[in-house]
């Protein structure tokens, strides 16, 4: 396994769209335990693929409180949404950076497995905001894109700040 280098924003390839993923072969199965493991080592409750430079449509995500129930999804759909929600997101890519972005109350997602099995899952809470947050991810998106221009542009100064003294 291995610690993989999370992007950061304002990197233009954050904004690049995944394509589907056609077989699950060990190239593939290498890059979710890849991903997994940077997820936890990072202290994320997901991760994308585009966060790791990898333009295919992979998800993982864990949020139980032991850190123990990974879940992984493959060509992720969002099929059904309804509702509303506010919540104060973070990223992986955007460090330090947290604010309020309104989303989807209920998702129904449909997904392969690392196995290869398809499933249907109905979220709600934390879980179906962390799915439409890495489903933007895999569009391209970053969660700061829905804040106005002008945190965009202070976030921008900020990152390219940090990204200086390091
Ligand atoms: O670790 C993460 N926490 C989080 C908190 C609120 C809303 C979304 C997230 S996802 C984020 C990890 C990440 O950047 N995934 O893309
Ligand atoms: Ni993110």
């Amino acid at each position: 396994m291995a610690i993989l280098n999370i992007l950061k924003y304002p990197d233009e390839r954050l904004h690049t769209v995944a394509s589907e993923v056609e077989t699950i072969d060990d190239n593939i199965k290498q890059i979710v335990a890849n991903m997994a493991e940077t997820m936890y080592q990072s202290r994320g409750i997901g991760l994308a693929a585009t966060q790791v430079d990898i333009h295919k449509q992979i998800v993982v995500m864990d949020l139980s409180e032991e850190r123990n129930e990974l879940r992984v999804f493959i060509n992720p759909k969002i099929t059904q949404s309804s509702g509303e929600t506010t919540y104060e997101e973070g990223c992986l890519s955007v460090p330090g950076v947290f604010d309020k972005v309104t989303r989807a109350q209920n998702v129904t997602v449909t997904a392969l497995d690392e196995n290869g099995q398809s499933f249907t899952l109905d979220a709600d809470g934390l879980l179906a905001i962390c799915i439409q947050h890495e489903l933007d991810h895999l569009k391209g998106k970053v969660f700061v894109e829905y804040l106005s221009k002008l945190k965009q542009s202070r976030i921008k100064t900020k990152m390219k700040k940090l990204a200086k003294e390091s």
